[in-house]
């Protein structure tokens, strides 16, 4: 009877061997060059990260810092409280350290710009300096010649995952904190193995990294049923607005800053709220509006079934993502990005009944 959390040291290398060549042919070479030579790299995820973009920045680290490489994790924002299931999450740093990089790995996102104020960073060093982009959102159009970018990556952690089998680095090091890293963000962007995202690749990486050390079940637990009190006094709230629209096919919920304050919540507190939308049986179309100062909204879009594609929607409003999970940033009050966003939603039903 095997237990979760512990490594399984002779599981996790046959597992790990019998990845070894679909890794080796998934990884651009050249990317897998530069990560080989590198000495000195910086490692960004996307603003506001999320447990797959934290993961696969700190599992890069890890599996990186084996070769001897010396790698900073520089985020534009802090952590949310809710990652510190990431066990070497204090590593992330909201500044770039004092010397400059040889190789720089954007992960979880298309384009510098998405890694807000350290994208400019980026885009501030010399032309010479490697730049590799690692994502798995269908969106991405990157034109950088060292990108790879896999849709049917469930997540940028099992890419990074592949990356580990790839440069022969010991996934299973330090009593499973880096599988656990690189779990939290597989179990992150497939909600625990439940999304359509996920594949029989998904499962073998989800196993060997089971087999590494990673707890699974308790990494799903502290991501997706562990909250604050205030947290879920939020999610109340904000539910409470429920509303529908197009017969019934789309709901859609607001919350303002002022449900923050009541509710004695931050906005990261904010997180799943979009998910519980979209369990109404009968949309398939879930749109969570948030206030984003007295003239911007934010939108997270979650759809299902016959309902158009998510990025189609958020696409409209300068967003991006994934076919069934998208998002985006609309420069106007709450109120009208409302009215916009559903006027696009009717818009694609129709196209489609036409189409
Ligand atoms: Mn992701």
């Amino acid at each position: 009877m095997s237990e979760q959390g512990t490594v399984h040291a002779a599981d996790y290398l046959q597992r790990a061997d019998a990845l070894r060549a679909s890794a080796l042919a998934a990884v651009p070479a050249n990317v897998l060059e530069v990560l080989r030579v590198a000495k000195r790299l910086w490692v960004v995820p996307h603003e506001r990260p999320d447990a797959d973009a934290l993961g696969a920045a700190l599992g890069l680290k890890a599996i990186l810092g084996q070769r001897g490489a010396e790698v900073a994790v520089i985020s534009a924002d802090a952590p949310p409280a809710v990652y510190d299931v990431i066990p070497t999450i204090r590593e992330v740093a909201l500044e770039a350290p004092d010397w400059a990089p040889d190789a720089i790995v954007l992960v979880d996102c298309a384009d510098p710009r998405r890694a807000g104020r350290i994208g400019d960073l980026i885009n501030a060093l010399p032309a010479a300096t490697p730049r590799i982009l690692i994502d798995h959102h269908v969106s991405n159009e990157t034109t950088w010649p060292l990108a790879w970018v896999d849709a049917h990556a469930a997540a940028t952690c099992e890419m990074v995952s592949l990356i580990a089998l790839a440069l022969e680095a010991d996934l299973s090091a330090d009593q499973g904190r880096l599988a656990t890293t690189l779990a939290a963000g597989v179990i992150m962007d497939t909600a625990t193995f439940q999304h359509g995202n996920t594949t029989p690749r998904t499962l073998e990486v989800g196993g060997l990294l089971l087999a590494a050390g990673a707890p699974i079940s308790e990494i799903s637990r502290k991501i997706y049923r562990s909250k604050p009190l205030a947290q879920v006094q939020l999610h109340a709230r904000v539910l409470a607005s429920l509303t529908t629209a197009d017969a019934g096919r789309t709901v859609f919920a607001t919350m303002m800053l002022a449900d923050l304050t009541e509710s004695g919540a931050n906005l990261e507190m904010s997180e799943g709220i979009v998910d519980a939308l979209a369990h109404v049986a009968e949309a398939d179309v879930a749109i969570f509006f948030k206030e984003d100062g007295p003239a911007a909204a934010r939108i997270s879009v979650r759809t299902k079934g016959d309902g158009p594609d998510a990025t189609a929607i958020t696409g409209a409003f300068g967003g991006g993502g994934h076919a069934r999970a998208a998002g985006a940033t609309i420069e106007r009050p709450v109120s009208e990005a409302v009215a916009l966003v559903l006027a696009r939603v009717t818009e694609l039903r129709a196209h489609n009944v036409a189409g």
